[in-house]
């Protein structure tokens, strides 16, 4: 069943600073989503390892976090129906190798770990991952 939802998208340092990120933010828009938050922002450390906290112990921890503290990232709150996989069809597979064709990782990534976006994988995910960044109020 398909349900008007949200879910939180981060541009990565990697395609903020090859100058993509508005490419990107076209795309969101021309695939139906409505933003209704957007920022750009530095991550520290501290954030950072906050927000991936599910990984942490994971081999690529320690260097995903080093990645997403690099340099600025551009953090979105979408909506659309089935705001949550309709983003993920966007983005495409983790690794961009394996990403169809068309989709974001496969135009824009270069490794497993720069695949240039995020999203939210799940309902309880989306909550806490837009709560990290925006408020209710913020968000309407
Ligand atoms: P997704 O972003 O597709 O939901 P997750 O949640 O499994 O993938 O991983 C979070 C992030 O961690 C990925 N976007 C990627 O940057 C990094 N990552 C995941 N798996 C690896 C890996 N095997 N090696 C390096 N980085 C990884």
């Amino acid at each position: 069943m398909s349900q008007v939802g949200r879910t939180l998208a981060i541009i990565k340092p990697d395609s903020v600073a090859r100058g993509i990120a508005g490419e990107i933010v076209s795309a969101i828009e021309q695939a139906g989503f409505r933003i209704r938050g957007m920022r750009m922002l530095r991550l520290n450390r501290e954030r950072a390892e906050g927000f991936y906290a599910v990984h942490r112990g994971k081999p690529f921890f320690a260097g995903l976090v080093e990645f997403m503290t690099e340099g600025p990232v551009v953090v979105l709150a979408l909506e659309r129906e089935d705001a949550i996989l309709k983003w993920r069809e966007l983005m495409g597979a983790t690794n961009p190798a394996n990403a169809a064709e068309g989709t974001l990782r496969r135009r824009f990534g270069t490794s497993i770990q720069r695949n240039c976006v995020h999203g939210s994988d799940a309902h309880e995910t989306a909550r806490f991952e837009l709560g990290y960044f925006f408020s209710e109020a913020e968000l309407g």
